[in-house]
């Protein structure tokens, strides 16, 4: 960020966070008590493409941050009322890690180790007031760069390339994670493996890429069935896997049953012509003692599933 032409390194730097910017709605909490220094860095950071929101202490910026949580950094002030900088700081940190959310702490207070201060308690950035326009975007666009590149990063590791659902590295993690939750929510959570019946007729008849872009509609249709609280993954090829939160088996028979009667129905174009395709399912209730059993358990029934004829659904 450094130059001796600062006009050319400003133009720069703003058509860089610009770039960053674009398309990608990006939100910047300002937390500030003094209203003169809060609307500078507002009128400064709106001029990007920003969406910028302003809380006047971190008690109000808690309770924003509760509210509407898809905020992706935080520029605050050391000195306010309620709660100051160094608590917002503590308290955003017990849910937000340091790369989905981050800080820059801004004080003009004469303390050297203020800096110190912010980065020890989770800070990722600090800017001393007054601080120069440019020096300002420079640390508000690096920080943000890093945080879209993590979260692309993120992204490439847990989806699956061709249907953009989660892959089987994700599926294990989430599975891993149930088995830390209490008995009760085990009970409440069914497991499905659904299996595409015929599939490799469907490549056979119409090519590879048909066959490519039904697992895409298939996978759309279940993400669009599932609610926010499950989780659908593509385990290999045309096998997939949902796990289904706070049911039981009843319901969750009615849902997948469902599921599997709209995709039986849905009919694919291809070139003109109707192809239909359809799904059998192997359930269970994550009951057993590892991930790996309930799995092992939801597999048997899928193999019930085929071999009883496919198209159905079996415990
Ligand atoms: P079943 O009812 O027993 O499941 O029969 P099936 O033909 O679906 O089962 P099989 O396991 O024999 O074949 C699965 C086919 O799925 C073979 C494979 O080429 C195809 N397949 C797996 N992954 C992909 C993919 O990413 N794209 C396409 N187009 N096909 C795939
Ligand atoms: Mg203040
Ligand atoms: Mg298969
Ligand atoms: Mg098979
Ligand atoms: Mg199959």
């Amino acid at each position: 960020c450094i130059s001796k032409d600062n006009t050319a390194s400003l133009d720069y730097l703003i058509s860089l966070l610009r770039r960053l910017l674009l398309n990608r709605h990006l939100t910047v909490m300002v937390v500030e008590d003094t209203l003169i220094s809060r609307k500078i860095l507002v009128a400064h950071l709106s001029r990007q493409f920003l969406t910028v929101i302003e809380a006047e202490d971190g008690r109000e910026a808690l309770e924003m941050l509760d509210q509407q949580g898809d905020i992706n950094m935080i520029l605050t002030d050391y000195n306010m009322p309620h709660i100051d900088g160094f608590e917002l700081t503590r308290r955003v940190r017990k849910s937000y890690p340091k790369n989905k959310l981050p800080i820059i702490g801004v004080t003009g207070l004469g303390r050297d180790d203020f800096a110190v201060q912010f980065l020890k308690l989770g800070a990722n950035d600090f800017i001393h007031k007054p601080f120069s326009y440019e020096e300002l975007l420079c640390r508000v666009s690096q920080n943000l760069e890093i945080t879209v590149l993590i979260n692309e990063l993120r992204q490439s590791a847990y989806r699956d390339a061709l249907t953009g659902l989660y892959n089987r590295r994700h599926l294990f993690e989430f599975g891993e994670a149930l088995y830390q939750d209490s008995p009760a929510k085990k009970a409440a959570t069914i497991l499905a493996m659904i299996d595409i019946d015929y599939f490799k007729k469907i490549n056979d008849n119409y090519g590879h890429q048909v066959g490519d872009e039904i697992l895409i509609e298939i996978s759309n249709a279940f993400t669009g069935y599932v609610t926010k609280q499950d989780m659908v993954a593509r385990f290999g090829g045309e096998e997939f896997c949902i796990i289904l939160k706070n049911t039981d088996v009843e319901k969750a028979i009615e849902r997948l049953e469902t599921l599997r009667l709209s995709i039986a129905d849905q009919a694919f174009l291809v070139d003109g012509e109707k192809v239909h395709v359809s799904i059998s399912i192997g359930m269970c209730r994550a009951l057993h003692d590892s991930f790996d059993d309930t799995m092992q358990a939801a597999d048997q029934a899928l193999y019930e599933a085929k071999r009883q004829g496919r198209n159905c659904l079996r415990l």
